[in-house]
């Protein structure tokens, strides 16, 4: 399998895709010259991911490791898109089959794909009531809250530096007109189980943007739509740590492209996180499909944190609604209409480049919050050892009071060094090393946790850290 993936890339590699960039340009200049005197701001962008790139934005699509060795899809991807999301293959169950024991390999093959291709990755997707494996489906309660954490930790981890954007919690929310959380062996252990999920996927990977991603959200009257928005409107004035709200997107007869996405969009953006329209497919066909889609981008690219596109699927049969036939090339891969309405769509769509956000500090509880008992903490440590290194993560949990404060003193063995932290303040790198709290994370209710992390050379720490409130 390694060395059909070499091959692949061999043949579509970065050299392939920088000569395609120049067609690219020389083509678009042809174009610009021959149009200037009628169209003077005429875009140069002949491919979806040049043309969203002018406007710094990414197009994307889910790709299938096992489709890798199929040169025209590989072909459309890498001449196409600029972004991809595994469609499942870094789900609970491929990379969890048992618990404690992660597989990454098919995960591996699209990520490196992307990576020898200049594409971003997606991450898709660390918590989910769906596509649990076995084990973790029969499991409720603390030890499911911990399994689940320790998923998000490690394959966060795992890829820490690589994902441009995780889906950390994927459809937590119900259908229908309730506005209410879905049910489910997540959801029963605790209604703060998706924060918990985020804060453990920021100490994981600081530098990638964590998402909300769900369905059925488009349509701005909707509940759930709005039970969403109270979500992240929640977060971000607590500080929980949210950078971007996927929309999922898919569209059909039952679930058609509503007249206010444009609202929805741009709602969700006033809430200072990026929206990003995650799992694109539209069913139908024809000049009615291909205006749909040219509706959804134009939207898109009118609301400026509106910051990418991925269609779920290159080739109508590549899609789990196959007989719909939703996505922007036939199963031979030919372009349809829809197709060349998105391109025009991107070339003709606002020209605001969104702003370059790298995951938000979350800012300071309000002030208004009141002020509680000190009390006591513990802190606990799970570790990602190798040869050579290790990242430790660590979990602070307040006691029988809130805590407005810690102090964590963690023992190291002999010759090994702290390189790196975060969500924390460290000082020494060797012996014992006092870890403080930073301004949004010192506040921690009675009985909930929150959690940093460092990464160092040598073996990591053993003994149980201590832990002191203020
Ligand atoms: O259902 C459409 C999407 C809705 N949002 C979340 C996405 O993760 C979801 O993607 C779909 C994939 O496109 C399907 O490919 O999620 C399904 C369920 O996880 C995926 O279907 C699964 C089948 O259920 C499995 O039986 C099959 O082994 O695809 C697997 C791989 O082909």
């Amino acid at each position: 399998m390694n060395d059909l993936f070499a091959r692949a890339s061999g043949r579509f590699g970065a050299g392939a895709l920088r000569r395609g960039a120049l067609v690219a340009v020389t083509a678009g200049a042809a174009v610009l010259a021959a149009t200037v005197a009628f169209a003077p701001s005429a875009s140069a962008g002949t491919t979806l991911g040049a043309s969203a790139a002018e406007k710094g934005r990414y197009f994307g699509a889910a790709v299938a490791a096992n489709k890798l060795s199929d040169s025209t899809y590989v072909g459309i991807l890498n001449r196409e898109f600029n972004s991809v999301t595994p469609e499942n293959e870094m789900k609970l169950d491929a990379t969890e089959p048992q618990q404690g024991v992660f597989t990454f390999t098919n995960a591996d093959r699209i990520v490196n794909h992307a990576r020898a291709n200049g594409m971003k990755v997606r991450g898709h997707t660390l918590a989910w009531h769906s596509q649990q494996p076995g084990w973790m489906q029969n499991m409720s309660g603390t030890a499911l809250r911990s399994a689940m954490l320790n998923h998000v930790t490690q394959v966060a981890t795992y890829y820490r530096g690589k994902i441009d954007s995780w889906d950390v919690v994927n459809e937590a929310f119900a259908d229908g007109s309730t506005g209410a959380r879905r049910d489910s062996n997540l959801q029963r252990t605790g209604n703060d189980w998706i924060e918990a999920a985020f804060r453990a996927a920021r100490a994981a990977d600081p530098g990638a943007k964590l998402c909300y991603n769900d369905y059925n959200t488009d349509n701005w009257s909707h509940a759930k739509t709005q039970a969403v928005y109270n979500l992240v409107r929640d977060f971000k004035t607590r500080g929980v740590p949210i950078d971007c709200v996927g929309l999922q997107s898919h569209f059909n007869s039952g679930s058609p492209y509503p007249g206010n996405y444009r609202t929805t969009l741009q709602s969700f953006a006033d809430l200072g996180v990026d929206v990003q329209i995650t799992e694109l497919d539209i069913e139908g066909s024809g000049t009615t499909q291909a205006n749909t889609y040219r509706s959804v981008v134009t939207d898109c690219l009118a609301v400026a944190r509106c910051t990418g596109i991925t269609v779920w699927g290159i080739r109508d049969t590549d899609s789990w609604r196959s007989s719909g036939t939703p996505l922007l090339f036939d199963g031979s891969g030919n372009k349809k209409p829809a197709y060349t309405a998105t391109l025009e769509a991107l070339n003709a769509g606002g020209t605001t480049n969104p702003p370059t956000t790298p995951p938000t500090t979350p800012p300071t509880t309000p002030p208004t919050t009141p002020p509680g008992t000190p009390g006591g903490c513990t802190a606990s440590v799970s570790l990602n050892q190798w040869n050579g290194g290790f990242v430790a993560t660590v979990r602070v949990t307040a006691g029988s009071s809130r805590i407005n404060g810690w102090t964590v003193g963690v023992a190291l063995p002999g010759g090994a060094s702290v390189t790196n932290s975060w969500n924390t303040q460290a000082t020494g790198t060797s012996g014992t090393v006092t870890f403080r709290n930073v301004s949004y994370n010192g506040q921690v209710n009675a009985g909930t946790t929150t959690e940093f992390g460092f990464q160092g050379t040598g073996t990591g720490p053993t003994a149980t850290p201590t832990c002191t409130a203020s």
